[in-house]
């Protein structure tokens, strides 16, 4: 099946992240990959308001200098949209026709959403939080502006932000501006952007966004699982150069460093093997530290490239044992495909 020019004008609008700029610990802002359902909303700071209700004590109302004042929290933190790498399912779901680049890691600044919680004063009962963005549209048949809910017990983890900064600059209006959630762990479709309104929920969030998109099944028809949080994942700096079109990459013979990212959302990466053989044989890579728990670490690997074809891949283990498959888990939406990553490659002292 051929990509149609509906994916094609998503992909246009939505960019993924130049896999060599895996080789920077935090992405900066114009790399980072860009996922947007509808319009970027126009935002306007002066008159910018975040609510915060429902089931709570004390409803409240900021303004940006409100959240600005409140102690400053930062981090950088791995993002990955839930449909990367869905280009690669056979068949192809129709909707943003991702490969593999659909990630990147911001230094995201802002204040505590646990502390706010905190202050308004959750109250007995509240079971959801939901968080609404000032981006509309019509999506399944549904208008709506875009929303997601999030279990109370992961919306009061100590680590979830309202970020107003990225890497150290005002988010820029294509990822939030002026303000978004950040949580990490989680696939990207958790962290709304251009939040207005938070409500706090004493029943199940049933908005759009969780109980028809983001679900994990293999029939249509089926009410499926929640998609939630990001499967342990390796990608690869291309080596070498590529050929304008295919775009396949060219090699000298001899020591070459390979190197790479690896992240999970069920917590810290424990290993990374890499095959130049298409993946029949495996050796262990070197696995750095994360610039911080919710970031992807860096990976590398010393290959003494002799002359041929080779295709080399990277697969990477969590600390709960999970590990990258070898084919891709086909499911309706086009969700979570965390197969190990192939990269052919020619070495040869000539082209
Ligand atoms: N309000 C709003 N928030 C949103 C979206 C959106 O369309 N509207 N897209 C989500 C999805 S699917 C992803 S993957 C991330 C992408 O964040 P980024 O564009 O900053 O990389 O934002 C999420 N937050
Ligand atoms: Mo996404």
């Amino acid at each position: 099946m051929e990509i149609g020019l509906e994916e094609l004008q998503l992909a246009a609008r939505n960019h993924g992240m130049p896999l060599e700029a895996l080789r920077y610990d935090r992405t900066p802002a114009g790399l980072h990959y860009l996922l947007v359902h509808y319009d970027i909303p126009d935002v306007d700071a002066d008159r910018f308001r975040l609510i915060v209700d429902g089931h709570v004590e004390r409803p409240m109302e900021l303004t940006l200098a409100d959240l600005r004042e409140r102690p400053k929290v930062s981090a950088p933190v791995t993002l990955e949209c839930a449909g990367n790498g869905r280009a690669l399912y056979e068949p192809r779901p129709v909707s943003q026709p991702w490969l593999l680049e659909a990630v990147g890691t911001a230094e995201w600044t802002g204040a505590s959403l646990a502390a706010l919680l905190a202050e308004a004063g959750v109250r007995n009962g509240a079971v959801d939080v939901s968080f609404a963005g000032a981006d509309h549209g019509l999506e399944g048949g549904v208008e709506q502006d875009y929303e997601r809910g999030l279990p109370l017990a992961e919306a009061i983890r100590p680590d979830l932000l309202l970020a107003y900064d990225m890497n150290g600059h005002a988010l820029p209006p294509q990822h939030g501006f002026p303000l978004r959630l950040v949580v990490p762990g989680w696939y990207g479709m958790t962290s709304v952007k251009w939040l207005l309104r938070i409500r706090v929920l004493d029943r199940p969030f049933d908005g759009y966004q969780n109980e028809h998109g983001y679900r994990w099944k293999t029939e249509d028809d089926a009410a499926g699982t929640p998609v939630e949080r990001m499967r342990v994942r390796s990608l690869m700096v291309p080596p070498g150069f590529p050929t304008f079109l295919p775009r396949s990459r060219n090699l000298r013979p001899g020591p070459v460093t390979l190197q790479g990212r690896a992240w999970s959302g069920a917590g810290p990466v424990a290993r990374v093997e890499i095959s130049i053989d298409d993946a029949r044989t495996w050796a262990e890579a070197a696995l750095e530290q994360p610039p911080g728990p919710h970031a992807w670490h860096r990976w590398t690997f010393e290959w003494d490239a002799t002359p041929g074809d080779h295709v080399l891949a990277s697969r990477a283990t969590d600390a709960t044992g999970a590990e990258q498959p070898l084919r891709p888990d086909w499911n309706v939406g086009g969700y979570t495909n965390n197969a190990v990553q192939r990269v052919p490659v020619v070495v040869a002292g000539e082209f």
